[in-house]
């Protein structure tokens, strides 16, 4: 047995869970009309109601108990002081220096950063006000309507949640589009309506080696060539990298390199160069106050002690259903459509960061670590796989995600939104029992022989937890404090699971795999080596790929 299910306050939890698990929530509510005011805290405008969990303050106190035995406030405090608690690669874990709107120093090996990160939001501010200004144009002297950014996982997707999440911010003349996937339909059905005179690439990579994002960005460059001449390059093309050499030699003015560092993980690089197209597309400004909210996120997780501590809650929340009611799945669910992007966004950040099995002295774990995530905005999502949630046989733990106010004038749809939000999380915490089903359909005249045969189909079991996330809207702000809520909740889990969040092995394996399977799919070298399966494979697609061509 590992030392974190020996610890004394794991066995604790694992007696107190045996006296938990027959309580229902409806009781425990009808029993303390306190539970709200007891478990629910706030952050800068931002609600975090967790009352609709199996919990009772006792629970609380002995999670609490766990997060401190795991040092989460010493480890918190090492990442912010810029250690290389990112052990398997031997780096800092930094990206809170991105949004650190303080005086403060941020030091990493000795060096404080801050100096860099504000050089490179400076050079971010001076492009992205030119070319909305209309200063920076295309080779042609016409004015930039598109901005594509080239970039896959940490270099696409947190770049397209949040310009999705603040859309009602984006200019009509200035819109953003993402190319990603090496399948060429994704770059044809992208550039097909483009002029590519007032196109402008941005070719987002870290490592500027990614096969993926390098090859999209050599068809996109072509593309432009072809239309407008080579020298139209340097003035459709930019890059966000950390390796100058290589954005260099792919052709692009290094003047135009917008650099970030190896202590910003990719999936953490939203907040950092990584976001340029959010400057270019909403404005420096409107970036920066992203920058603000992650900011105070921060504040709110580095200063506040661990029992009301946002991101610490929702982190032990996670740990309870995971570890010790044996719940493999989590679902986000944002009652926003600007949101519909962030469980995705989230799907990376989460299960990039905790879906690891080995632990930080190198050796396998004897619990569960990161869940499955998955979810989708609803009302939607209550028309597809609710079902599941509310009826199904396996149980998930669910975050909602409410906004009280809309950018949109129209009153009725907020309202109804928002009935469906409460309607939903009430619902399943309460379920409904077969008394009242029974009661229900006898008061609306159903004979009783059908009574008896709807019953248990038409019964809840109810007691589903679920946490509500309040935001007053949708802003700049608020998403950068909804990130930065996330991020913490990962590192602070990954601390208690005692793995390391930060790394991605099984992502770089991808990357080789692939690069190794590529010439025997072409034909440059002879199919040997492979088991049967990938050999038959690699057969019948070269076979019908001939065919087709
Ligand atoms: C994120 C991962 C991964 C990475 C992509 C793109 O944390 O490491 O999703 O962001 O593989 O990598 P590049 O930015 O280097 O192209």
């Amino acid at each position: 047995m590992s030392e974190l299910t020996q610890s004394p306050t794991w066995q604790a939890l694992t007696d107190h869970f045996e006296q938990i698990k027959p309580l229902h929530m409806r009781d425990m509510f009808d029993k303390d009309p306190n539970r709200f005011e007891k478990f629910s805290v706030r952050s800068s405008g931002i609600l975090l109601d967790y009352s609709k969990n199996r919990i009772t303050s006792e629970t609380m106190t002995l999670l609490t108990d766990l997060a401190r035995s795991c040092q989460v406030e010493e480890i918190r405090d090492r990442m912010f002081a810029g250690a290389h608690i990112n052990s398997t690669e031997d780096r800092a874990v930094f990206h809170v220096a991105l949004r650190n709107r303080s005086e403060r120093p941020m030091m990493v090996d000795g060096k404080d950063v801050m100096p860099d990160v504000r050089r490179v939001l400076n050079k971010m501010r001076r492009f992205s006000e030119d070319v909305r200004k209309g200063h920076w144009r295309g080779i042609t002297g016409r004015h930039i309507k598109t901005v594509v950014n080239i970039g896959i996982g940490g270099s696409d997707l947190g770049v397209i949640m949040a310009l999705q999440s603040m859309r009602s911010y984006q200019r009509d003349d200035l819109s953003p589009r993402f190319i990603s996937n090496v399948d060429s339909s994704h770059l044809m059905e992208t550039l097909r309506d483009l002029d590519p005179e007032t196109t402008l690439f941005i070719v987002a990579s870290k490592t500027f080696s990614t096969q993926e994002t390098m090859l999209n960005a050599t068809s996109a460059r072509s593309w432009l060539v072809k239309r407008l001449g080579r020298e139209a390059v340097r003035k459709h093309f930019v890059a966000v990298s950390t390796n100058k050499k290589r954005v260099h030699d792919f052709g692009i003015d290094t003047d135009y390199m917008f650099p970030f560092w190896d202590w910003v993980g990719g999936r953490y690089s939203t907040w950092s160069a990584i976001g340029l197209a959010i400057a270019l597309v909403i404005g420096m400004d409107k970036f920066e106050e992203m920058l603000e909210g992650g900011y105070a996120m921060d504040e709110h997780f580095r200063t506040t002690p661990l029992e009301n501590n946002m991101p610490v809650i929702m982190a032990l929340l996670g740990v309870w259903y995971s570890n010790f009611f044996g719940w493999s799945t989590h679902a986000v669910l944002p009652y926003d459509q600007y949101l519909t992007r962030f469980p995705q966004f989230l799907q990376q950040m989460d299960m990039e960061s905790n879906g690891k099995r080995i632990d930080l002295q190198g050796r396998p774990v004897d619990y569960t670590t990161g869940p499955i995530i998955f979810g989708h905005a609803g009302t939607n999502a209550q028309h597809s796989f609710f079902q599941l949630l509310h009826q199904g046989s396996w149980n998930v733990s669910m975050d909602f995600i409410g906004v009280a106010n809309n950018h949109h004038p129209l009153r009725e749809h907020q309202t109804i939104l928002l009935s469906n939000f409460l309607a939903q999380t009430k619902a399943l915490m309460r379920g409904k029992t077969e008394a009242e089903v029974r009661k229900e359909l006898s008061a609306k005249g159903m004979p009783p022989a059908k009574i008896d045969m709807l019953a248990p189909h038409r019964t809840f079991p109810g007691n589903k937890p679920t946490n509500s996330l309040v935001l007053p809207l949708v802003t700049p702000f608020t998403i950068g404090q909804l990130i930065a809520l996330y991020e913490h909740k990962v590192f602070v889990q990954g601390v208690i699971w005692n793995i390391n969040s930060f790394d991605q092995w099984g992502v770089e394996l991808g990357k080789e795999l692939a690069r190794d399977l590529t010439p025997k799919l072409t034909g440059e070298v002879p199919i040997m080596g492979e088991d049967s399966s990938t050999e038959g494979l690699l057969n019948y697609m070269k076979r019908l790929k001939k065919e087709f061509i």
